[in-house]
C-alpha cells in the first residue's frame, strides 16, 4: 500500500523544540552552559531521550553516553542510515551549534512518522557526547566509530585537569563501557549530519543551504613553558625568566608560521591561557596556553605542527625557560562522500533552495564517522558567521529550508525501494 501523505518539516514544532532545549544551560549571560557531562549536558540528553520516545522511537544510549532514537525500517537487518549532531555545547554558547543538526533530525524522523511512512533501512538519529572537546575532542563518536583505546579513558581530562573518568563515575556512568559502545562499520550504511556553517560564506553570498564537499582538520596542544616566579618590583627586566613573555612572543610569531607554513585553510588560535601563580605583582612561573591548529591537508597540519615546535623551543631558549605540550586530540581532515554529496545537492535541487558546495572550516563528528562509513554534511548560515557565542543563530526560513533538504535527502536515500506506509 502506498503512502498516503507526504512527510512535511513543521517549523512551528523545530522552533519550540529550539526554544526548549535552549533552556537548559542557559546562564546569566544569555550564554549555554551544557559542556560534557555537566548536570546541565546530562539534563539535555534526558530532554532529547524524551522527545524521541514521544515520537516512538526506540531509544538507548551507549557506553559513551551517546542518545539514539531508531526508527525501525522494513528490513531491520539492512545497515541503518544515521543522522544526528551534538548537543554538548562550549562554554558561553550560542542555541544552535549542533543542537540543530540533532532537532532537525528529530523533526525529520517526526514528520516520516506522522506520515506514515516506514524507510527501507532503519534510520538512528543520534547526539554524540563531547563533541567540543572538553575532554580532547569528539569522544562520543570516536567511541562510536571504535577509536578510543583504554589510554583514552585514563589519560582524557579537561583544561582544568579534571578527569573524564571521574566526571563519568560521578554520574554514575561507568568509563570504560565507553569501550563497547563501538558499532561494527558493517552495520551503518551512511551519516549525514545537518550543521550551521559557523563562518560568513553563506550569509554573505545570500543563500541558504552549503553542500559540504570536505572537513577541515585540526590538532589540539596544550603547552607549558616553565620559567621563575619572582617579584614584580625587585626583578630587574633582564634577569627574569617570565613565562607570560614566551606567550606573548608566540603569539607574534604564529602569522609568520602560517604565512610560511601554512596554506589558504589554515587557522591557528590560542584560545585559553591560564599563568601561575595569577597574581598582579608576582612574574609568572608558569603560563599554560591552548593552540588549536586547522587545515583541510593534513601534510600542512604536519608541518604547521614541525614549525610551532621549533619556534616554541627558540622562544623557550631565548627567555630561559622550560617548555612542554601534550597532544589533546589530532582529527583528520576527510572528504565527503562523492555519491552522499550528489544526494544532498539532489535534494537541494528538488527543494528549490539556493545552495552552493563548501569546505567546512569547523570540525565535525562526521569526520570521525567518515572513518567507518560514507558521510555528508548539510550547513546552513551563520548569521554574520558568529558561533561559539550567544550571538550565534540562522534565521528561520533558513533554518527551515535546511531541514526541508535534510529530509529529502534521507528520503532519497532510506527510501530507495519504493515506499510504503505503516499499516
Ligand atoms: O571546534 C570545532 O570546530 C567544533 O565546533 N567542535
Ligand atoms: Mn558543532
Ligand atoms: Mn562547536
Amino acid at each position: 500500500m502506498l503512502a498516503t501523505t507526504k512527510a512535511e518539516i513543521s517549523i512551528d514544532r523545530l522552533r519550540e523544540d529550539l526554544r526548549c532545549l535552549a533552556e537548559i544551560g542557559r546562564e546569566e549571560d544569555g550564554g549555554l552552559y551544557r559542556m560534557a557531562f555537566t548536570p546541565a549536558d546530562m539534563e539535555g540528553k534526558d530532554w532529547l531521550e524524551k522527545q524521541m520516545l514521544e515520537i516512538g522511537l526506540e531509544t538507548s544510549r551507549d557506553g559513551a553516553g551517546n542518545v539514539i532514537g531508531r526508527l525501525t525500517g522494513r528490513d531491520p537487518e539492512a545497515p541503518v542510515l544515521l543522522i544526528g549532531s551534538h548537543i554538548d555545547t562550549v562554554p558561553c554558547a550560542g542555541v544552535l551549534d549542533g543542537t540543530l543538526g540533532v532537532l532537525t533530525g528529530l523533526e525529520c524522523l517526526r514528520s516520516l512518522k506522522e506520515a506514515g511512512k516506514v524507510p527501507q533501512c532503519s534510520i538512528e538519529l543520534i547526539a554524540f557526547s563531547d563533541e567540543e572537546g572538553r575532554f580532547g575532542g569528539m569522544f562520543g563518536s570516536q567511541a562510536f566509530a571504535g577509536r578510543i583505546t583504554p589510554d583514552t579513558i585514563h589519560s582524557a581530562s579537561d583544561l582544568d585537569g579534571v578527569k573524564l573518568s571521574s566526571v563519568m563515575e560521578e554520574l554514575g556512568l561507568d568509563p570504560w563501557q565507553a569501550l563497547e559502545a563501538r558499532r561494527d562499520p558493517r552495520t551503518i550504511a551512511a551519516y549525514l549530519e545537518l550543521h550551521i556553517e559557523q563562518g560568513p560564506v553563506l550569509s554573505e553570498e545570500h543563500l541558504q543551504v552549503g553542500v559540504v564537499e570536505a572537513i577541515t582538520g585540526l590538532f589540539k596542544w596544550s603547552v607549558t613553558f616553565s620559567g621563575e616566579p619572582n617579584h614584580a618590583g625587585t626583578t630587574p627586566m633582564p634577569m627574569r625568566r617570565d613565562a607570560f613573555m614566551g606567550v606573548a612572543d608566540f603569539a607574534h610569531e604564529l602569522p609568520r608560521i602560517l604565512d610560511e607554513n601554512g596554506g589558504e585553510q589554515s587557522r591557528a588560535t590560542i584560545g585559553r591561557v591560564e599563568l601561575v601563580p595569577g597574581s598582579a605583582n608576582t612574574v609568572p612561573g608558569e603560563a599554560r596556553f591552548s593552540i588549536d591548529v586547522r587545515d583541510t591537508d593534513e601534510t600542512v597540519m604536519s608541518e604547521l605542527a614541525t614549525s610551532i615546535n621549533k619556534a616554541l623551543s627558540a622562544i623557550a631558549r631565548r627567555r630561559r625557560l622550560t617548555f612542554s605540550y601534550e597532544t589533546e586530540s589530532w582529527i583528520h581532515p576527510v572528504d565527503c562522500d562523492p555519491a552522499l554529496v550528489e544526494g544532498v545537492e539532489t535534494a537541494a535541487k528538488k527543494c528549490g533552495v539556493r545552495y552552493q558546495r563548501m569546505p567546512s572550516g569547523a570540525a565535525h563528528d562526521a569526520q570521525i564517522m567518515a572513518t567507518i562509513c560514507p558521510v555528508a554534511m548539510i550547513f546552513v548560515p551563520s548569521k554574520g558567521g558568529r558561533s561559539h557565542s550567544p550571538l550565534e543563530w540562522t534565521d528561520y526560513d533558513d533554518i527551515e529550508a535546511g531541514a526541508r533538504v535534510m529530509l529529502q535527502a534521507i528520503e532519497g536515500f532510506a527510501f530507495k525501494g519504493g515506499e510504503e506506509s505503516e499499516s
